[in-house]
C-alpha cells in the first residue's frame, strides 16, 4: 500500500473578512484526496494571519506538500508572500500552485524559485496523481501526469493537457473542514446569509479574452437536479442559508437541461444570482422564465462587453449588442435585474469604442434605469505557452502602449504582481490607456455610480444614496463627467462601495 500523504491547502487572502466566501477550489480538492491522502485547509480571508499560521503548520511537521490556490490579481501577492516564507523556513517542502494565475501562466509560475509544480486547469485528478508520484521524485512518473508543469533539473516541462472531468459533481463537499462554515454566510442585498456556490463546471464558450476558456477549452458539465437539492438542502437546513450567489461560469445552459434544476431552485424559492449570456436569456420560454421567476433569481450578471458586432465576433463572444439590449427588456419585463459587464478600450480604438460603450450605457440606462453596470478595461491574456494559432500570436505581437512600443507581459510571477499588472489582471488598466482615457473612464464610472448608486451597496444609507444621486445629476445629464472632485469626496463621506472589488 501506497503511503498516505498530508498536504497543507492553503487560500492565500484576497478580500476583506466580511467578503469572504466558501474557499471552494481547497474545499473541492480536499474532497478529492479522501481515501488517499490527508489534508488540511488554511483561509487567508479568514485567519488575516495565515502566513504565520502556515508556517506554524509546516514547521510541526507531518505536512509533506503545501498547495496553493492563486487568481491573478491581488491574491498572486499573498500567495507570493506564503510560498516565499514557507521555502524559506522549510525548503524541502514542495510547494505546488494550482487555479486560474497557474492555468494562464504556468511558465511564470515555474520561473519563481518557490514553486515546484503548476497545476492547469481542473485540480483534483492532477494533485492525487502528484501527490502518489512524490514518493522519491520519480520524474518518469511526473512526466505522465496530464495537466501538471514542472521543473526537472532547470527545464520547465509542460505536460499534455488533462482531459475535462465531471467527476466531482458526485462529491458533497466537506464544510466542517472549515473553522465555523457558518461565518462565510454574509449580509447582501440578496439575504442575511448568502453563499457562494458552484453547482455546475466549466463553460461550452471559448471567449478569447476569458481565463475560463483557457481552463475548460469549451467543456461543461451540469449537475443531477438531485446534487442541486441535495446541496441547498444542506445549506438551507444545516447552516441557514438564506440566499444563494451562483458562481457558475455561465447558469443558463442549455434550456432542456436546465429546467431540472430550475425546477428544484422554483421549491427552495432563495433569493439567487448569477451569471448569464445574453442569447440564453433572450431564447428562454416564457414556461422557464416562469420557473425563473418563481425561483427568485434577483440578478443576472451578463457579460455584454462591447456596444460593437465587429469586437464581440473578434473575441469570440457568439453574441451581439441587439440581444444585450434584448435580454435587459426580457429580465425587465420578468423582475430580474440585469447587471452588465463591459470591457472599454480595446487596443484597437481605445478611445473610440469607450465613448461608443459610453453612449450604449446612456441608453441602457434609459430603456431600464435599474441595470447595474460593471466597467472594466479589455486586458487580453497573454497567451498560452504551447498557442499555434497565428491569429492570437499575430494579435499579441500586434499590441502597442500608448508609445506605440510593443507590450511586453511580464515573465515572473513576481513582475505579475506589480502594480501596474496587478490593475491589467483585474481589467482596471492596460499599457494602451492614454492618462487622458484612464481618467475619462474614472471620471465616468464615478458620475455614473453615483447617479446610479448600486443596489448591491447594503451599507450606505438611503439619504446617502439620495444625496449622491442628486448631486451626481447635472453632471449625468450634460455628460460633464471631467474632475467630479464634489462626488469622489461625497462617495468616501458616505461610504459607497466598487461591487467590483468586493463581490455583492
Ligand atoms: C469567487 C470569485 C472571486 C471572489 C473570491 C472569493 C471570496 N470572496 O472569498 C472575489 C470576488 C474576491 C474575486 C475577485 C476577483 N476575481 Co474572481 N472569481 C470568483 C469565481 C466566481 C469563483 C471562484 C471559485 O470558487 N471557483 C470554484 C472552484 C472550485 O474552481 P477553481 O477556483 O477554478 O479551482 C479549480 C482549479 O482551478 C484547480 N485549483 C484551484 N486552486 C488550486 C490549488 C492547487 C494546489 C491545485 C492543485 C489545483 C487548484 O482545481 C480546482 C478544482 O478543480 C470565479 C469564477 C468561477 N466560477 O470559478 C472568478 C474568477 C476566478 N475571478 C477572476 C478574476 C479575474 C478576479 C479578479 C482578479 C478580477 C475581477 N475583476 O474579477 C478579482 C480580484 C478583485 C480584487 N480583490 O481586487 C477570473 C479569473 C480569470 C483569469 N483570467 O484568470 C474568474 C475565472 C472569473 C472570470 N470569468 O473571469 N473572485
Ligand atoms: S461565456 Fe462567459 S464564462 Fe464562458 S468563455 Fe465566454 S466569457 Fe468566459
Amino acid at each position: 500500500m501506497k503511503p498516505l500523504k498530508h498536504i497543507l491547502l492553503i487560500n492565500p487572502t484576497i478580500t476583506k473578512r466580511r467578503s469572504a466566501r466558501f474557499p471552494l477550489a481547497v474545499l473541492n480538492l480536499s474532497a478529492s484526496l479522501d481515501g488517499k491522502h490527508t489534508s488540511t485547509i488554511i483561509d487567508g480571508n479568514v485567519d488575516r494571519d495565515f502566513v504565520s499560521t502556515a508556517l506554524s503548520a509546516v514547521a510541526n511537521g507531518g505536512v509533506d506538500a503545501v498547495g496553493v490556490t492563486v487568481m491573478g490579481g491581488p491574491q498572486l501577492r499573498s500567495a507570493i508572500a506564503v510560498s516565499k516564507a514557507i521555502r524559506e523556513k522549510m525548503p524541502s517542502v514542495p510547494i505546488i500552485w494550482g487555479g486560474a494565475f497557474p492555468t494562464v501562466c504556468p511558465e511564470a509560475t515555474l520561473k519563481a524559485p518557490y514553486v515546484d509544480y503548476a497545476v492547469r486547469g481542473q485540480g483534483e485528478d492532477t494533485l492525487t496523481d502528484l501527490l502518489d508520484a512524490l514518493t522519491g521524485h520519480q520524474n518518469g512518473t511526473l512526466a505522465s501526469i496530464p495537466g501538471l508543469s514542472w521543473r526537472p533539473d532547470d527545464r520547465i516541462v509542460h505536460n499534455k493537457d488533462r482531459t475535462f472531468s465531471a467527476a466531482s459533481l458526485n462529491r458533497m463537499l466537506p464544510y466542517e473542514r472549515l473553522e465555523n462554515p457558518r461565518q462565510y454566510l454574509t449580509r447582501t442585498y440578496l439575504g442575511l446569509r448568502t453563499a457562494g456556490y458552484q453547482a455546475a463546471l466549466g463553460c461550452r464558450f471559448r471567449c478569447t479574452f476569458c481565463g475560463v476558456a483557457t481552463m475548460f477549452r469549451g467543456k461543461m458539465a451540469l449537475p443531477p437536479a438531485a446534487r442541486l437539492e441535495q446541496d441547498l438542502g444542506f445549506l438551507t437546513r444545516q447552516l441557514g442559508v438564506d440566499a444563494i450567489q451562483f458562481y457558475d461560469h455561465n447558469f443558463f445552459d442549455r434550456e432542456v437541461d436546465m429546467v431540472p434544476l430550475l425546477e428544484i431552485l422554483a421549491k427552495f424559492e432563495l433569493p439567487w444570482w448569477c451569471f448569464a449570456r445574453s442569447d440564453a436569456l433572450v431564447n428562454l420560454s416564457e414556461e422557464s422564465w416562469k420557473l425563473v421567476r418563481k425561483s427568485r433569481l434577483r440578478m443576472a450578471y451578463i457579460g455584454a462587453e462591447s456596444p460593437s458586432d465587429w469586437l464581440l465576433h473578434d473575441i469570440r463572444k457568439g453574441t451581439r449588442s441587439d440581444q444585450t439590449l434584448a435580454a435587459v427588456e426580457k429580465c425587465r419585463s420578468h423582475g430580474v435585474i440585469p447587471e452588465l459587464s463591459f470591457m472599454l478600450a480595446p487596443p484597437q480604438d481605445p478611445e473610440g469604442e469607450t465613448e461608443r460603450t459610453f453612449d450604449f450605457i446612456r441608453l441602457i440606462k434609459r430603456v431600464h434605469p435599474a441595470t447595474e453596470v460593471m466597467i472594466y478595461v479589455y486586458t487580453p491574456l497573454p497567451r498560452r505557452h504551447d498557442e499555434k494559432n497565428a491569429a492570437v500570436i499575430r494579435m499579441e505581437n500586434e499590441l502597442r502602449d500608448c508609445s506605440g512600443r510593443p507590450v511586453v507581459f511580464p515573465r515572473t510571477a513576481d513582475e505579475w504582481a506589480e502594480p501596474q499588472w496587478l490593475d491589467y489582471w483585474c481589467h482596471q488598466d492596460a499599457p494602451w490607456l492614454s492618462a487622458r482615457l484612464r481618467r475619462r473612464i474614472v471620471d465616468f464610472t464615478t458620475v455614473l455610480g453615483c447617479r446610479f448608486p448600486t443596489i448591491m451597496d447594503i451599507r450606505a444609507s438611503s439619504w446617502g444614496k439620495s444625496t449622491l444621486r442628486a448631486l451626481a445629476s447635472w453632471r449625468y445629464r450634460f455628460q460633464r463627467y471631467d474632475h467630479p472632485w464634489e462626488l469622489r469626496v461625497s462617495r468616501k463621506l458616505i461610504r459607497h462601495w466598487d461591487p467590483r472589488v468586493m463581490s455583492l
